[in-house]
């Protein structure tokens, strides 16, 4: 079976956008595919965090993989610092990858153009050498990315290709290797459209665990009054009706994709069902819709949250699975790269 890996940052409250974008679609994969699916914890402290609630983040993004329908027994799930080859093959990879190549990424400009070169750490600029780790480790044949990761994807791609022309083929062979190919180079899988979810505080800017406002994103835990709450006071216009794809009117285009992928309707319904309504009228129909959605996510969490040892177990079991499959490509990289080995 061809491989998928992925994952989320415990950097905040999983959102309605790491849903719908991400985890909501790994479910849909993970019958067709051997797949990964783990908590990047070593990306989450990257930019300044909060010491006491690392750990606590890591669990709960744990438990709602599970809760949102991850299948433990089919999916490994598992913590990225309880494997350590994600960091080991990193430096080795660091050596490879060119500066330039990183300078050019430009999660990095935006996000060190904002803090100051003094206050970021080496780790924002060397993020993405960390995540092709995380992919090139488990000889991954796709990656469900954003619009956002694209970038990041493409970077891996190449380093691949690098490190196998300079250390792969027959040189390894000379040095005992297998030889050929030490990464298969993996292919980006878009999720489907409408995936990018955006602030319902300004339908430019996208839905974010890092936004001030906790007013701009629904949290898979958020009780039913502060979703009622949040959906009564999210913005809106002035436009008659309901529509999709007017670039006047974001807003309404991502509440009403919001809809559509919760409901599980088609966008042909959608307009059907919405293009008359009024914005209190379907704020009713959403906030429904969205409760309804989560509730069941929200029960299974707590069911999971209150068995701590099952929890354990099953990034224990997806650490042991990733960690074997982790540790040969790490072999083989060490050895390609002519390091003496015990
Ligand atoms: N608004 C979004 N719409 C669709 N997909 C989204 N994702 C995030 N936001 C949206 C997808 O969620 C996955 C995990 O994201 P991440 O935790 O690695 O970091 P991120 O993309 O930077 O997410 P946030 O919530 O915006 O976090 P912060 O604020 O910490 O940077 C990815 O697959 C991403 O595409």
């Amino acid at each position: 079976r061809k491989r998928i890996v992925s994952g989320v940052q415990p950097t905040g409250s999983i959102h309605l956008g790491n849903y719908l974008g991400a985890i909501k679609n790994w479910i849909a994969l993970q019958n067709a595919y051997e797949t990964l699916f783990f908590i990047v914890d070593l990306h989450a402290i990257t930019l300044p965090y909060e010491t006491q609630q690392l750990a606590k983040a890591t669990r709960d993004t744990a438990a709602i993989y599970l809760a949102c329908g991850v299948d433990s027994s089919q999916a490994s799930v598992f913590v990225q610092s309880h494997v350590h080859a994600h960091v080991e093959l990193m430096w080795l990879l660091s050596a490879a990858a060119p500066i330039g190549w990183l300078n050019r990424m430009i999660q990095f400009k935006e996000k060190s153009l904002k803090a100051g070169d003094e206050n970021v750490g080496v780790a924002l600029l060397t993020y993405p050498v960390l995540m092709a780790s995380d992919i090139l480790l488990y000889q991954s044949d796709f990656v469900p990315v954003g619009e956002d990761q694209k970038q990041h994807l493409e970077l891996t791609r190449e380093l691949a290709q690098r490190v196998n022309n300079l250390y792969g083929g027959r040189k390894w062979k000379k040095l005992g290797g297998r030889g050929g190919a030490i990464f298969k180079v993996p292919e980006p899988l878009i999720p489907p459209a409408g995936a990018r979810i955006m602030s319902l505080t300004d339908g430019l800017s996208k839905m974010s665990k890092s936004a001030p406002s906790d007013q701009s994103r629904i949290n898979l835990l958020d009780s039913k009054d502060a979703i009622a709450n949040k959906i009564k006071r999210c913005k809106t216009d002035s436009f008659p009706g309901l529509e999709f794809d007017n670039p006047e009117r974001p807003e309404c285009n991502n509440l009403l994709s919001i809809y559509q992928l919760i409901s599980g309707k088609t966008k042909e319904e959608v307009i059907q069902e919405c293009q008359d309504m009024n914005w209190g009228t379907f704020k009713s129909l959403i906030t429904d819709a969205l409760i309804d959605h989560l509730h069941p996510i929200q029960v299974r969490y707590e069911e999971i949250m209150s068995d701590p040892a099952f929890l354990d177990g099953v990034l224990t079991e997806g650490a042991a699975r990733a960690k074997e499959i982790a540790d040969a490509t790490l072999n083989n990289v060490y050895q390609a790269m002519g390091f003496l080995r015990r």
